[in-house]
C-alpha cells in the first residue's frame, strides 16, 4: 500500500564517519533488506493488524537476532554500536519489525548467554539466532507493569520439577513463540528466569488483539496454570530483581538507537514532500513555519544519533551504567514521537493515510513510550541518579 521507500539516509554531522568501516557495511546491508523485505509489505500487515511470519527466517540470515552474542552459539560476535545500528535500520522499516528482533536478542538470548547453564546455551542459543525458534519475555504482569518486584507468579519445588503458576501480559512475540523465559518468584521471594518451552501442560498464549500501535507485531498474554517444569529450566546464574532488569539495559539500549531511526524515517518523508508539494504557487517548504519544524527535526536527530553513538562507545567499553541508557531511550522515543508529529502535519491530509509511513510510526512510537520503561520511569531513574534520592515509592 505505501509509496516506495526512497529513503537514502540522514546525517547532518557526518555521525557515521565516527563508525567503522564495518558498521556502514552493515547499516547498508539491513538497509537493503528493509527495502526489499518490509517497506513493501509492512503497511499492509499493519492495517490488518497480523504479524509478518513469513520475515523470520530473513532476520535471522541478516543477524538481526543477537548479533552480540559468540559465533560460538550462533551470534555474530559484533560491538554494541553494530547491535545499535540493526536496530535503528529495522525501526526506520518499523517498530514491531525491531520488537521482535529485540525481544529474541536482547530479551531471550542474552539472558540465556549471560545467567543460563552450557546445556541452556547449546540448546537454545543457536536455534533463535537462525529464526528457527522464536521466544518471549515475560516481565510484565496485570497488576505488576513499572514495579515488576511486585510480582505474583510463583513456582514451588516438587522434587524433579518445579510448579509454575500466574499470568504475564502485554508480552511481544508471546502468541508466536517457541520458548519464553519467563520471571517468577521461589517459596522465599527470590525471582529467578524460568524457561517454558511450548507445549508444556498448562502453558497458553492468548493473542492481544484490537492495539492501534504496533499492530505488525504480535503481542500476547503468558497463562501458566500449575504447569511443571523441569528444574534444569531455570536460569542458574542470577536471583532477584537485577535479572531481568539487567536484560533491559541492553534491550532500551537498542531502542535508544531504533526510534532514532522512526524519526529519520518521519524527517525523510516530511522532508521529500514539504519539497514537492506546491501551495499558494510554491513548494510548502518554502514557508518559514514548515521550515521551522523541518529545522528542528534534523537538530534533535542529531543530537540523538551523537547521545547514542557515545552511549555505544560507552558500552562496548564495558562503561555505560542504566541511568544512561535510561536517558538515551527516554531522549530518543521523545524526540522521535515528536518529529512523527510534526512530520504528519506536514503531509496535511495524505499525512493520515496509509500511503505514508508516518502515522504508522506514530501510532507505533506510543507503545515504545511506554514499554521498556515508561517514559516517567526514566525520568525518575535519572533523577534518583543525580540526587541519589528514590522518588519511586
Ligand atoms: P531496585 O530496588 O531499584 O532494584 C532491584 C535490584 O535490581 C538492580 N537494578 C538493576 N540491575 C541491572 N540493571 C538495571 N537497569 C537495574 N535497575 C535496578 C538494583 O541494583 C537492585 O539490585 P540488588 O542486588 O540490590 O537487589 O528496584 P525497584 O523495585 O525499586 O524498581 C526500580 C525500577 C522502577 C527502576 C524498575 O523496576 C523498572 O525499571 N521498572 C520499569 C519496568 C520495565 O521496564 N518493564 C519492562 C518489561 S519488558 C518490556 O517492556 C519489553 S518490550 C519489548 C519490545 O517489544 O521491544
Ligand atoms: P503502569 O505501571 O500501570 O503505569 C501507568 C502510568 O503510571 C504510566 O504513565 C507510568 O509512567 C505511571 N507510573 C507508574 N509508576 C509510577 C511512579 N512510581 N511514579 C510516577 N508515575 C508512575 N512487558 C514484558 O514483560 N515483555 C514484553 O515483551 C512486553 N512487550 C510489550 C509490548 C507492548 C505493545 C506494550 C504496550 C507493552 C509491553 N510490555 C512488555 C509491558 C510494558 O513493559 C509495560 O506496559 C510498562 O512497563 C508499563 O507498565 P503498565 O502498562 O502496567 O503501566
Amino acid at each position: 500500500m505505501s509509496s516506495k521507500d526512497l529513503f537514502s539516509g540522514c546525517d547532518y554531522f557526518q555521525v557515521e564517519e565516527l563508525w567503522t568501516e564495518e558498521h556502514r557495511l552493515i547499516r547498508d546491508s539491513i538497509r537493503a533488506w528493509v527495502k526489499k523485505e518490509v517497506s513493501p509489505i509492512i503497511e499492509d500487515y499493519a492495517q490488518n493488524s497480523s504479524f509478518p511470519k513469513q520475515l523470520i527466517k530473513g532476520l535471522g540470515e541478516i543477524g538481526a537476532f543477537g548479533p552480540t552474542i559468540p559465533v560460538k552459539y550462533g551470534g555474530q560476535g559484533l560491538d554494541y554500536i553494530s547491535y545499535g545500528i540493526i536496530m535503528q535500520e529495522l525501526e526506520r522499516g518499523d517498530s514491531g519489525i525491531r520488537s521482535t528482533a529485540s525481544v529474541q536478542g536482547s530479551l531471550v538470548m542474552y539472558p540465556i548467554y549471560e545467567y543460563g547453564s552450557e546445556e541452556q546455551r547449546n540448546k537454545y542459543l543457536p536455534k533463535l539466532a537462525s529464526g528457527e525458534w522464536m521466544g518471549c519475555f515475560g516481565l510484565t504482569e496485570p497488576d505488576h507493569g513499572s514495579n515488576p518486584g511486585g510480582m505474583i507468579t510463583r513456582y514451588k519445588d516438587q522434587g524433579d520439577f518445579v510448579e509454575l503458576t500466574g499470568a504475564k501480559m502485554w508480552i511481544s512475540n508471546a502468541p508466536i513463540a517457541d520458548i519464553a523465559l519467563v520471571w517468577a518468584k521461589d517459596e522465599n521471594d527470590i525471582i529467578r528466569g524460568i524457561i517454558l518451552e511450548r507445549g508444556m501442560e498448562g502453558f497458553t498464549t492468548p493473542e492481544t488483539h484490537h492495539k492501534w500501535s504496533l499492530r505488525a507485531s504480535a503481542t500476547g498474554e503468558l497463562v501458566m496454570d500449575h504447569v511443571k517444569v523441569p528444574k534444569s529450566n531455570i536460569l542458574p546464574n542470577v536471583k532477584g530483581l537485577k535479572g531481568p532488569l539487567s536484560c533491559l539495559n541492553s534491550a532500551r539500549f537498542g531502542i535508544s538507537w531504533g526510534a532514532i531511526g522512526a524519526a529519520m524515517d518521519c524527517y525523510d518523508t516530511a522532508l521529500r514532500y514539504a519539497k514537492q508539494r506546491i501551495q499558494f504557487g510554491k513548494p510548502i517548504a518554502g514557508f518559514q513555519l514548515q521550515q521551522k519544524k523541518l529545522a528542528e527535526m534534523i537538530t534533535e536527530i542529531t543530537k540523538a544519533q551523537l547521545m547514542v553513538w557515545r552511549l555505544g562507545v560507552l558500552k562496548n567499553e564495558g562503561r555505560a551504567n542504566p541511568s544512561q541508557i535510561s536517558m538515551a531511550k527516554r531522549n530518543s522515543v521523545e524526540i522521535a514521537s515528536q518529529i512523527t508529529r510534526e512530520a504528519r502535519q506536514i503531509l496535511g491530509g495524505m499525512g493520515i493515510t496509509g500511503e505514508y509511513s508516518v502515522m504508522r510510526h506514530m501510532m507505533n512510537l506510543e507503545s515504545v513510550l511506554t514499554y521498556e520503561g515508561t517514559h516517567d520511569i526514566h525520568l525518575l531513574i535519572t533523577g534518583m541518579d543525580i540526587t541519589g534520592l528514590d522518588a519511586f515509592k
